[in-house]
């Protein structure tokens, strides 16, 4: 597995139909593997499963960083009925969503909640030093997004045990089936809050987990009466996952779930079922020869869990999935 970035970087090609008109600014593209999307770098990937469609939320690394760092403006927003055909909706919203924000459109997640859809990013706070968790909230899955709360729901200085400015970062949320909605994120260390129905408040203390080795990137899903963390570890990352019964733990870690993306340091995950068939989906450094750490595409491979609820570990493939039906 350690050399993904030949693999991955090998034999890509995706076939894009520009049906752009001027009313709807979609575009649809159909995708021959891996990188799934080769007419932009997309990062950061979440997925939301909402009627017969998937919807594929990324950020967006720009073409040429000026500095050897990310530069990401605005996420972005894609949907699918078969994870192969992909319509590309207008981008439906940026940094300047939030006026208390400055830059920095970092890894997000949506989840809907009685008809509304709510996007929670992790942002650059404009007067609190630090990353910190916005939330933008929209009728639809494709936007438009607005700022739904007008500030931060979570700020550097809510966590001053980690002492970085970059910890509040990556939010995963869940809606657990009592009705429950809990908010993980983290970088160095993993929390997690329960949120109030409304979305957009806490409701309780913040909660530090003890995971083994968590850089970053916690996505929280539920299957089958188990719930499962999965995280990036180390740095380059791996993604690792723990199990639990309790969505409060106690969390057993199970190890490595997907090895180290080719030519990117991260590694960010999303878990989705769909339409019988589960789905790592990740992104890599893997764009034709202009890829990279800061230039990352996402990638979309198949997932299995063994009989007895552990995950096997991801084979990553240049041809990625077939069409889900
Ligand atoms: O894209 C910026 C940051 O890089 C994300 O927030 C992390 O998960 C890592 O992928």
């Amino acid at each position: 597995m350690k050399n993904n970035t030949k693999i991955l970087g090998l034999g890509l090609i995706t076939v894009f139909f520009n049906l752009t008109s001027a009313k709807s600014q979609e575009k649809i593209i159909v995708s021959k593997g891996n990188p799934i999307i080769t007419d932009k770098y997309t990062a950061d990937p979440a997925a939301y499963v909402y009627g017969d469609s998937v919807y594929l939320y990324t950020g967006h690394d720009v073409p040429k960083p000026p500095k050897n760092s990310y530069e990401m403006h605005e996420w972005l927003v894609y949907s699918s009925a078969d994870m192969v055909t992909w319509k590309e909706h207008k981008s439906p919203l940026d940094v300047k969503a939030f006026a208390w924000a400055k830059k920095d459109a970092w890894a997000s997640q949506v989840i809907e909640r009685d008809g509304k859809f709510y996007w929670y990013v992790a942002i650059e706070h404009g007067t609190i030093h630090g990353k910190s968790i916005g939330i933008a909230v929209s009728d639809s899955p494709r936007g438009p997004f607005k700022d739904a709360l007008g500030k931060a729901l979570i700020t550097n200085d809510m966590t001053t045990d980690v002492k970085i400015s970059w910890d509040d970062i990556d939010p995963s949320v869940i809606i657990d089936d009592d009705g429950q909605a809990y908010l993980f994120w983290g970088n160095q260390k993993c929390r997690y809050v329960k949120l109030k129905k409304n979305m957009i408040e806490m409701d309780g203390p913040i909660v530090t987990l003890d995971l083994p080795e968590f850089t970053e990137a916690p996505w929280i899903h539920k299957r089958k009466g188990w719930y499962y963390l999965s995280y990036a570890s180390q740095f380059p990352e791996k993604i690792v996952y723990a199990m639990s019964k309790k969505i409060t733990g106690p969390w057993e870690y199970k190890g490595i779930l997907n090895e180290i993306a080719g030519n990117s340091n991260t590694n960010h995950q999303a878990i989705i079922d769909f339409k019988g068939k589960s789905y790592f989906i990740y992104h890599n450094g893997g764009i034709n020869t202009e890829g990279g750490s800061f230039r990352r595409s996402v990638c979309i491979d198949y997932l299995y869990y063994n009989k007895d609820g552990t995950m096997k570990r991801v084979v990553m493939t240049s041809e990625g999935i077939k069409k889900a039906n």
